[in-house]
């Protein structure tokens, strides 16, 4: 991209009465996390396509995080799942990190994938299964303590499968009170960003189904616990920007978990199968950025914590996180060129094609100009993945993690 078609684009938008001093500030100012286990051999329930070079050891996984972030600048953290990342030494892995330039993300507890779970951890009928949950979920708080974390990220898969296998008042009962010993280990700076799923792997109900749900026991819980929006959890046709505006208004929106669905939690590439969706959501985030009138919503937009979840299956994991991140930012960008002063007008004036259109609009912009300058700028690739596919990174890893050592 050449420095006039950056001109260009900025005269353009300027005309439009976009500031792009604030919005180059606040492109560069977007980080977002990536989770460790997008990097290792991860597939779906029906096949795992084994990727020639994918990350086999915890190690593995953050030199890949590493290497999104040294293209992108945007990935400074790695999210872990404990015990997919079991460590001896968590300082160590802390460390490690560092070293490559990169710091520990949220702590996932994972309460999913042992024989003893198989009817529920947190919400199991036996007291010694839920213990063993709770003791998990502690452990992680250690965890976290221990990386220089400050988040938390719960994910439960319980739930029941048939009409009357449990008491589902009774286990909403134990949810609480494990979460509630769990909170009460928090360190003051750290949260919990409980997320919800509707379905899947429990078929007739799910503990937390949903985002009122998870909102009712973060506000039972106190301020540190808050409400983690995957975009993947959702029945089809959900408005997610409608639940993303409100948990902001109630200031309690944690977090995403970003992947693209087309009809379940299909966890592919974020932006893929709609783009307009991530856009929508991005902007009621900056609106809820701009509303310096009410400092609650601002400073719940200005602290969400952005983490990819995805696992790919037939795409090759590293381009395919660079992808997402670039995604990303382009949805962002495009939300960041909406003109609001003309959208207020027409709803003021209750012109419903005027404010669709200034909404549309924005999403009509080729950013391209814009995020390529960014990039640059900031001493980054202007297009990361064809830095990518030119840096010998793939072929390396190929060679150098041949032998047969499984990640998890
Ligand atoms: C479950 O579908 C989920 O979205 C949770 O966040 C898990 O931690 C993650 O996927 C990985 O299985
Ligand atoms: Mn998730
Ligand atoms: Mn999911």
């Amino acid at each position: 991209m050449t420095d006039s078609a950056y001109a260009w684009f900025e005269r353009e938008q300027r005309e439009r009465g976009i500031d792009m001093t604030q919005v180059k500030a606040r492109l560069n100012a977007l980080k977002i996390e990536t989770p460790s286990w997008g990097y290792a051999d991860q597939g779906t329930r029906f096949q795992t396509f084994k990727k020639a070079g994918a990350a086999r050891t915890v190690q593995e996984k953050l030199e890949d995080a590493a290497m999104v972030h040294r293209l992108t600048g945007a990935c400074p953290n790695v999210a872990i799942h404990i015990p997919w990342d079991h460590t001896e030494d968590y300082g160590k892995l802390a460390a490690d990190a560092k070293s490559l330039g990169i710091g520990i993300g949220a702590v996932n507890p994972n309460l999913f994938q042992e024989h003893d779970y198989m009817l529920g951890s947190v919400t199991h009928h036996e007291p010694e299964v839920r213990r063993r949950a709770v003791e998990h979920l502690l452990d992680c708080v250690d965890i976290a303590r221990a990386t220089g974390s400050d988040a938390l990220s719960l994910w439960f898969a319980d739930g029941t499968n048939y009409p009357g296998q449990g008491d589902i008042r009774q286990r909403k009962a134990w949810m609480e009170e494990s979460l509630r010993e769990m909170y009460r280990a928090l360190d003051p700076g750290m949260r919990m960003l409980i997320e919800y799923k509707f379905f899947e792997p429990a078929f007739y109900h799910t503990d937390l189904a949903d985002w009122g749900m998870a909102y009712n026991l973060a506000l039972k819980l106190g301020p540190q616990a808050e409400v983690l929006v995957d975009t993947g959890h959702h029945p089809q046709g959900t408005n997610i920007e409608h639940i993303v505006a409100y948990l902001l208004d109630e200031g309690r929106l944690g977090g995403f978990h970003f992947n693209a669905r087309k009809y379940a939690d299909d966890d592919l590439i974020v932006g893929s199968a709609n783009p307009y969706e991530l856009f929508l959501i991005f902007s009621q985030i900056v609106l809820a950025e701009n509303d310096s009138a009410n400092p609650l919503v601002q400073r719940t937009a200005g602290r969400i914590a952005y983490m990819i979840d995805q696992s790919h299956n037939i795409e090759a994991k590293v381009p395919a996180m660079i992808r997402s991140v670039m995604n990303v930012q382009t949805q962002y960008a495009k939300a960041l060129l909406i003109n609001w002063n003309a959208l207020a007008e027409a709803q003021q004036a209750g012109d419903v094609l005027e404010a669709e259109a200034a909404v549309r609009d924005a999403f009509e912009q080729n950013v391209t100009p814009l995020l390529h300058a960014v990039r640059e700028e900031a001493g980054l690739p202007a297009d990361p993945m064809r830095a990518f596919k030119t840096s010998g990174y793939a072929e390396r890893i190929v060679s150098a993690r041949s032998s047969a050592v499984n990640a998890r």
